[in-house]
């Protein structure tokens, strides 16, 4: 109880209130398609956490987005609250050290917590050249992975670019630039997009830490709560759709209208994501509400399969 009060007056000191805070907890609960059932539940993760697992957070060939997603857009208080349930031991957007020290951090952590720490990957993984066009410190990506990963207890890959190589793997990809599991040849949990939706690592997490498990995968090796349905599924255009009512140039009245996007190379038919209930920036809005088609950002090899954009494939 103790705990829990002293909780509720930190978040206080950072502008939100206890109703802010079970808002939240209502809409991740839902996200991880939970029954409300589980809101004080989930509350309770955040409030008193019974552990905090050590996260150890790697950087490979991407453009930070993904962190800064997580860091920066959603409710000013997300990443304190991130921080209250993870013990984020290496984190190079994030930590203070530099240098040999962070070198140094990082190969504490690997060791003091081996087995038992998350290793959230952000980026993809040259393999040409001995992994010469992506290396930290002298060492390669594809090294570093090869020696962190197999070490942990469990690999999120956050991004596109770690679940499926992204934009560093679009062709000619002189560097061989691969996925996390396609480099090493292993399955690995992914929240492609690019950049993806914070609350689908959130929602991850919490499910680890609630149900003692990983949440249920598809054959991407994505969850199931966020990526089991497309965009078109859950569209709020899709009626336009369906009444063959759709935009055809920026800006025109059919765009004012809110039409269907399909024309303007919508390709939310073939892409798999929760953005449409999830949105993004606290709820605010997604691309298609925001009047863009969807790029298909979070499906494998969409830089190559999924243009050129905004032509109707
Ligand atoms: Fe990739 Fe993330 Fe796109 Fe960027 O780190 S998924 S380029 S938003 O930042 O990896
Ligand atoms: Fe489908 Fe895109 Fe049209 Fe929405 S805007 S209904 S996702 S084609
Ligand atoms: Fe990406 Fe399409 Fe969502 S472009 S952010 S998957 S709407």
């Amino acid at each position: 109880m103790e705990k829990e009060k002293e909780f509720y007056e930190r978040l206080e000191s950072k502008g939100a209130s206890r109703r802010d805070f079970m808002k939240f907890c209502t809409f991740l609960t839902a996200t991880m398609g939970l029954s409300s059932s589980f809101v004080p539940k989930v509350a309770e993760v955040f409030a008193a956490p019974k552990q905090r697992p050590p996260v150890v957070w790697l950087h490979f060939g991407e453009c930070t987005g993904c962190s800064e997603a997580l860091l920066r857009s959603m409710y000013p208080w997300i990443d304190e609250l991130v921080l209250e349930i993870l013990s984020v031991e290496y984190h190079e957007t994030i930590m203070a050290a530099a240098g040999h020290q962070a070198e140094e951090n990082l190969h504490n952590a690997v060791e003091k917590y081996a087995g038992k720490f998350i290793c959230v990957v952000e980026g993809s993984i040259a393999t040409k050249f001995n992994g010469g066009y992506g290396k930290v410190a002298g060492k390669s990506f594809l090294e570093i992975a090869q020696e962190v990963i197999p070490k942990a207890a469990a690999t999120i890959c956050i991004g596109s670019c770690s679940s499926f190589g992204g934009i560093p793997a679009a062709k000619p990809n002189p560097g061989g630039y691969k996925g996390v599991g396609d480099a090493l040849g292993i399955q690995t949990l992914n929240l492609p997009g690019c950049p993806p939706n914070p609350i689908n690592l959130i929602g991850t997490i919490v499910n680890y830490l609630l149900l003692g498990k990983l949440p249920a995968l598809d054959d991407k090796g994505r969850p199931v709560f966020a990526y089991g349905k497309t965009i078109h599924d859950t569209c709020p255009r899709r009626a336009h759709f369906e009444n063959d009512e759709f935009v055809e140039v920026f800006g025109s009245e059919e765009a004012a209208l809110g039409y269907c996007l399909y024309k303007m190379g919508c390709r939310g038919p073939e892409t798999y994501n929760n953005c449409a209930i999830a949105k993004f920036n606290d709820g605010t809005s997604w691309p298609v509400e925001a009047g863009h088609p969807c790029i298909g950002c979070s499906e494998p090899d969409f830089w190559d399969t999924m243009t050129p954009f905004y032509e109707e494939l």
